[in-house]
């Protein structure tokens, strides 16, 4: 077991107190993050205590505790998960071999490059849901983002730690570099594609968090298997926390979709016009955006077929997500087909080696995972007697990385031209209009136990509280 520092500047379980160097490098950054938080973090509420829940150690049975903080004083620490006494490599040509404790030279610029890229993807979130607190449908779902962010941000320090403990000077360079490119930017935007996309509204939000967290448990449960021990333990550890956020995105999806089931069955309609006059968010808009959210998701697995995954995979960088389930974890023969544009506007099958394949592995089993909340919206649809069904678009619609690039498919994946697409894509993702309507219905609510109009309540509060327990103090 290790031993957890509460009382530190930094708290932290990785016995920072012995390694002072170390220490004073990250106590250097600390102020720089508090810097950022307080210019690019959720924009006033500083000093309004907000019940959060805030990581204390590692034990799956009380990681967590909960209390009022304003979230400029939230303690953000270095958690690891324990140690995995004679843990050996899972995967890959070095399979079998002892995890390693440190970075070994030849893959440090690997390494090196995907924390940052996990790293940047962390605050990007917190700057891009900046705003949203001056809209709250409710004081749960105001404490819920703070939630979200405030653990983001830990996030963010679990990737400074390693960067500061592995990586010497570059990692210190590149810590600062966290802290300066924002989201949107236009001279110095974020590393990935949906985290420069502006998020002003709730619905974007609740999509946000049930579909781009969910490329984050991908991501993290891939990085998890690492042979970077340190690594393997920061990011086994995160998905604790993360599991919350997918949480906020299922249940705040689920919470609007119930909503306008009520206003569709008290008025007796599914007429667009007449659900929006009555302030609720229609069925076909929830799937443009849900359409919207879900292939920018998709475009974070990077492309189908990739060498630079086939070599995290090789030399046991990145595995799969639960690697152990798979049959063969060194892959040095086998195949796998994917499906490409075939250049004359059609598709065709192609045949790659699985070690190229490990993006489009991953990205067919995050598919899988997004499919399960999906199923329960519609089970809620069918149970209301409406005769409407949320569809997940194809994975080849609407992407802007890897095979499908720049060429124009239909949410079924059928190819289309450049013409047709144009013609049919404002039914098939949110128009100007559409996020016009959606945003003028974000309006603040503050009272305790109540619900902005377009959302029902959740089924039950926060670690055992009602759901009119003041979660923001206002
Ligand atoms: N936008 O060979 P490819 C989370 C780049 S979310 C822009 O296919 P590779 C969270 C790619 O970097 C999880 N660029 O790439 C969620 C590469 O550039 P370089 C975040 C993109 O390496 C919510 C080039 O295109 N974690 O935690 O096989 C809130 C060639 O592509 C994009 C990670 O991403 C894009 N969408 O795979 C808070 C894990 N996609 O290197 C947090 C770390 C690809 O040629 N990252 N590119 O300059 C990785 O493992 C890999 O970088 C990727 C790409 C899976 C993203």
């Amino acid at each position: 077991m290790s031993t957890i520092d509460l009382q530190a500047l930094i708290p932290n379980n990785v016995n920072l107190g012995e390694n002072r160097q170390l220490q004073r490098a990250l106590e250097h950054w600390q102020p720089a993050f508090l810097n950022w938080w307080d210019e690019m973090g959720p924009s006033d509420f500083k000093a309004k205590e907000v019940y959060l829940r805030t990581a204390v150690g590692v034990d799956a049975s009380g990681w967590a505790s909960y209390g009022y903080t304003p979230m400029p004083d939230y303690r953000w620490g270095i958690f690891l998960a324990d140690k995995e006494e004679g843990r050996k490599i899972g995967f890959g040509d070095h399979m079998g071999e002892d995890v390693w404790q440190d970075v070994p030279g030849e893959y440090r610029s690997t390494f090196r490059r995907l924390i940052v890229t996990q790293g940047d993807t962390e605050p990007a979130s917190v700057e891009q849901q900046r705003l949203l607190g001056h809209t709250a449908p409710s004081l749960y779902d105001l404490r819920n983002l703070f939630q979200v962010n405030v653990e983001e941000g830990r996030h963010l320090w679990a990737m400074v730690y390693l960067l500061h403990a592995h990586f010497g000077r570059d990692g210190r360079e590149e810590a600062e570099e966290l802290l300066m490119r924002h989201s949107g930017d236009a001279d110095k935007p974020r590393i990935l594609g949906t985290f420069n996309e502006p998020m002003d509204n709730w619905l974007s939000f609740f999509m946000f968090t049930y579909f781009t967290d969910r490329d984050g448990k991908f991501q993290l449960k891939s990085f998890a298997e690492s042979a970077f021990d340190p690594l393997a333990r920061t990011t086994r550890f995160m998905l604790t926390e993360e599991a919350h956020h997918m949480f906020v995105g299922e249940t705040g999806v689920g919470r609007v979709i119930k909503r306008t089931l009520e206003v569709m069955k008290e008025l007796d309609t599914d007429d667009v016009a007449t659900l929006r006059k009555a302030g609720v968010i229609d069925l076909p808009t929830i799937q443009k955006f849900m359409n919207f959210w879900f292939t920018s998701s998709l475009d974070l697995f990077g492309s189908e077929a990739s060498s630079n995954a086939a070599n995290y995979f090789s030399n046991g960088i990145k595995g799969r997500p639960d690697e152990a389930k798979f049959a063969d974890h060194l892959e040095l023969e086998s195949e796998m087909s994917i499906v490409v544009p075939d250049g004359q506007g059609g598709l065709k099958n192609e045949t790659i080696s699985t070690r190229n394949g490990m993006n489009e592995i991953t990205r067919l089993e995050y598919v899988k995972d997004c499919n399960v909340g999906v199923t329960r919206w519609n089970m809620a649809i069918k149970r209301a007697g409406v005769d409407f069904e949320l569809v997940l678009p194809s994975t080849r619609f609407r992407r802007e990385v890897g095979a499908w690039a720049g060429s124009f498919t239909d949410p079924l994946g059928n190819p289309i031209s450049a013409a047709d697409f144009e013609a049919k894509k404002d039914q098939w993702l949110p128009t100007a209009a559409d996020t016009a309507f959606v945003k003028s219905l974000m309006n603040r609510v503050t009272e305790p136990g109540k619900m902005a109009a377009w959302i029902a309540p959740p089924d039950r509060g926060i670690n055992a509280n009602p759901l009119e327990y003041e979660y923001v103090k206002l």
